[in-house]
């Protein structure tokens, strides 16, 4: 008898979860399907479950392909299990190619090709359908895009589109996703829109996605212009869309803990904010070749003033620039200053010019301070008069922290709207106007 084994979250179960554990039942004579619990899931970081365990395990009875259902808990398990259960052959989707080689030693280990297009649960009772992803853009962040949506139930990436048609077939085919060369098409097929595209690009395509009844969730910085981000979020209301700026730093948990921290009184006013944040790029890269869009602080910018934005807000009285420029007229180094009523704060950008990548907070009665990456706040600590007196704060930062945003997305589509205020359409007004500024004074457009 050849035992077959896999493992899944199989949340609000859909055809892809269906046809995965049908070929699964056809590899062998026995299938026994591992379903991940709550705790499992949140330890391996996979956000946004609906479903209870219970109702998984119910719904992969259903489709009657599972001979046996067990519960995988931890992370060592599947190795344990094929020992325990004797198993022939360990299967999964595609998406974890490679993943699972380590098993090799113990089992064969079969990929299957992911199910590319979704277009509902299985279940008519399910409440929630699945968010279908469209991606415009193909480069290194569309690339973390696609591992860290993997890892968020209730979505699925079904498409990506560039209009050099070649990169697209690249990417897709890279991804086990469908490559569009028309953009009617590609619209057609999304529900959501991710779109990680040049900078200057990005206000046309969140008003075309928007005009084509999509959610969007674009790239920081979403705009370099004002007036367009007002537009778009005035556009993105009256449709009664989701229109949101993908700064991962904004919605991980644990940015969100020395915020609050921050403004709960512990180190008494706060006064100063210091963030810095430097990045050696290559000078051949897009970053440093864009006379009229590269640059540190249209690449940076957003992360470095958005601890300001969300502790002093955006009525500052006054903010000026000072750029380290190349000879091609680029910031490779540059330092925003901006002040309040009762507060200062530096946002320091460097992709040429190497400095401490840290967030300082000060108050009227101690500080904080998270060193880099604190934009991928995982650690802090809190400062006062005494040495001694230093209290240490910890928070995991999960992959590249992509699946925090798409998960607040998600939910925010579900309509749940507390998430805004993580990273409102006020915060993002106020970033596309600061960088705005900072275009004009550098000449560009
Ligand atoms: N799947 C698929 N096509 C999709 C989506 C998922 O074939 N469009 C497959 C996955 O590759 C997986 C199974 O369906 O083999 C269950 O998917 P999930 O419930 O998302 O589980 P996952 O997070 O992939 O966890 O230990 C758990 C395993 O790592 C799988």
């Amino acid at each position: 008898m050849v035992k077959v084994i896999t493992y899944g979250t199989f949340d609000l179960l859909h055809e892809g979860h269906y046809k995965l554990l049908q070929r699964a039942k056809q590899l062998g004579d026995y299938l026994i399907v591992g379903v991940t619990t709550e705790e499992y899931d949140q330890a391996r970081g996979k956000l946004n479950v609906m479903d209870s365990l219970m109702t998984r395990i119910e719904n992969v009875k259903k489709t009657g392909f599972a001979d046996e259902i067990i519960v995988e808990e931890s992370q060592g398990q599947k190795f344990r299990d094929i020992q325990k259960y004797n198993i022939d052959i360990f299967v999964v989707g595609s998406d974890w190619t490679g993943i699972f080689d380590y098993l090799k030693d113990y089992c064969k280990v079969i990929y299957l090709e992911r199910t590319k297009n979704i277009s509902s649960t299985m279940l008519r009772a399910q409440m929630t359908p699945i968010q279908r992803i469209g991606i415009i853009g193909t480069g290194r962040i569309a690339n973390r895009f696609i591992t860290e949506a993997a890892l968020v139930s209730g979505v699925n990436a079904q498409g990506v589109y560039n209009p050099h048609t070649k990169s697209a077939k690249l990417f897709a085919h890279k991804w086990g996703i469908d490559a569009y060369e028309d953009i009617e098409k590609f619209f057609d097929m999304s529900d959501m829109v991710y779109i990680a595209s040049p900078h200057e690009t990005h206000y046309g395509y969140i008003k075309q996605a928007l005009e084509h009844d999509k959610h969007v969730l674009c790239e920081k910085p979403m705009c370099l212009n004002k007036a367009h981000a007002e537009e778009l979020f005035k556009l993105a209301k009256e449709k009664r869309l989701v229109l949101i700026e993908g700064i991962k730093t904004a919605y991980c948990p644990g940015f969100a803990k020395l915020l609050g921290i921050a403004c709960g009184g512990t180190i008494g006013s706060i006064r100063n904010v210091e963030a810095c944040f430097t990045k050696l790029e290559d000078e051949n890269n897009r970053e440093l070749k864009d006379v009229n869009y590269g640059g540190s602080f249209t690449e940076l910018g957003s992360y470095c003033l958005l601890p300001a934005l969300k502790i002093f807000g955006h009525a500052y009285e006054d903010i000026r620039f000072e750029s380290i420029k190349d000879e091609n007229g680029i910031d490779i180094f540059t330092k925003a200053y901006l002040r309040y009523p009762n507060g200062l704060a530096t946002a320091t950008c460097g992709l040429g010019v190497k400095s401490e990548g840290k967030l300082l907070i000060s108050g009227t009665r101690g500080y904080i301070t998270a060193d880099a990456p604190w934009w991928k706040t995982n650690y802090f600590e809190v400062h006062r008069e005494n040495p001694d007196d230093v209290e240490k704060f910890s928070e995991r930062f999960l992959g590249d922290g992509l699946r925090y945003e798409i998960s607040d997305m998600l939910s925010m589509i579900n309509g749940d709207k507390k998430k805004y205020f993580k990273l409102t359409r006020g915060d993002s007004v106020a970033l596309a106007g600061i960088l705005e500024k900072f275009q004009k004074g550098m000449g560009r457009t």
